[in-house]
């Protein structure tokens, strides 16, 4: 059930929303982490509301809020070099494996590369993934510099002519410094070899408000260019998506809808916006 759409069927055919209308709407939107911010603007652009436009107001109100930039995969005329970044546990190595499943299935040849050294279950994690979705995963040793594991993987990528190279990235908490600017040299050194078109930053739908924090200070460690938002099945609070979008305007590319590689799609902003509309 959409968060807007209690308060659709309550001024249904009424002429206006009434003060009580408000309240309720204002404490649903916080509920569903849209945010004060965003939600104070809903709310003042919202109240020449009348309830026979009611649905077409509101689309036209949040899409105003979306972002304006592309949403398409940024390609290369060379090897398209995707890195997948973002705090712990969000659904980044699901995600690289999921974005791989997805590019294969248009036909497209994938290279993982396995630059999260800092456990080893990690490598088996996505290595696993590689096996299951049928691509090649580029692995060092263990303990191995993650940049190094990134630029060897290029080189070799690059060798191999695949048409992708998705880098996982280990999780790490915004708020340390140090690995915000590994980040950054992960990036860097790949570029020796490769252009990095995309830093796909991984939030989960369910870490509410702290997601915009994650991706404020993501990208001011390195250049974010598109969001991936997990864990959005099952998730009542996925408006965290709307308030990211609207705060940083950086586009939401894909999002996850599930555990298994196939629960994930392009983000369309009209069917996301229809269900946070519709029931
Ligand atoms: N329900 C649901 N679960 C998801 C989704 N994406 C990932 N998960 C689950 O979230 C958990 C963490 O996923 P990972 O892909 O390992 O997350 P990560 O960001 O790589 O984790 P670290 O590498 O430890 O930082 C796993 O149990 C996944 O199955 C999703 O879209 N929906
Ligand atoms: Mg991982």
């Amino acid at each position: 059930m959409g968060i807007f759409s209690q308060f659709v069927a309550k001024i249904k055919g009424q002429s206006t929303a009434d003060p009580q209308d408000w309240q309720e709407l204002e404490a649903e939107l916080l509920g569903a982490d849209l945010g004060p911010t965003l939600t104070f603007e809903i709310i003042r652009s919202a109240k020449s509301i009348k309830g026979d436009d009611a649905i077409a107001s509101l689309t036209q109100i949040l899409n105003s809020h979306l972002s304006a930039k592309p949403r398409d995969l940024i390609m290369s005329n060379d090897v398209t070099v995707v890195m997948v970044v973002g705090v712990n546990g969000t659904g980044k190595t699901t995600s690289v494996a999921k974005l791989a499943a997805y590019l294969k299935s248009s036909g497209n040849s994938v290279v993982l590369a396995a630059a999260d050294t800092f456990r080893a279950a990690a490598v088996d994690q996505l290595q696993t993934w590689g096996k299951r979705v049928g691509v090649d995963v580029i692995a060092g040793k263990e303990g191995a510099e993650p940049a190094s594991v990134a630029f060897d993987a290029a080189t070799r990528t690059k060798e191999l002519n695949s048409d992708y190279l998705i880098i996982d990235t280990a999780g790490r908490l915004h708020n340390k410094s140090d690995l915000m600017a590994e980040l950054e040299k992960v990036k860097r050194v790949v570029e020796k070899t490769l252009a990095v078109s995309e830093v796909l930053l991984v939030i989960d739908a369910t870490t509410g408000q702290n997601g915009i924090a994650q991706a404020k200070i993501f990208a001011e460690a390195v250049e974010v260019t598109g969001l991936i938002i997990t864990k959005l099945d099952g998730s009542a609070r996925g408006g965290v998506a709307l308030a990211i979008e609207s705060a940083l305007d950086i586009p939401i590319k894909f999002i996850g809808t599930g555990e298994g590689d196939t629960d994930f799609a392009l983000f369309e902003p009209s069917s996301y916006l229809s269900g946070l509309i519709s029931d």
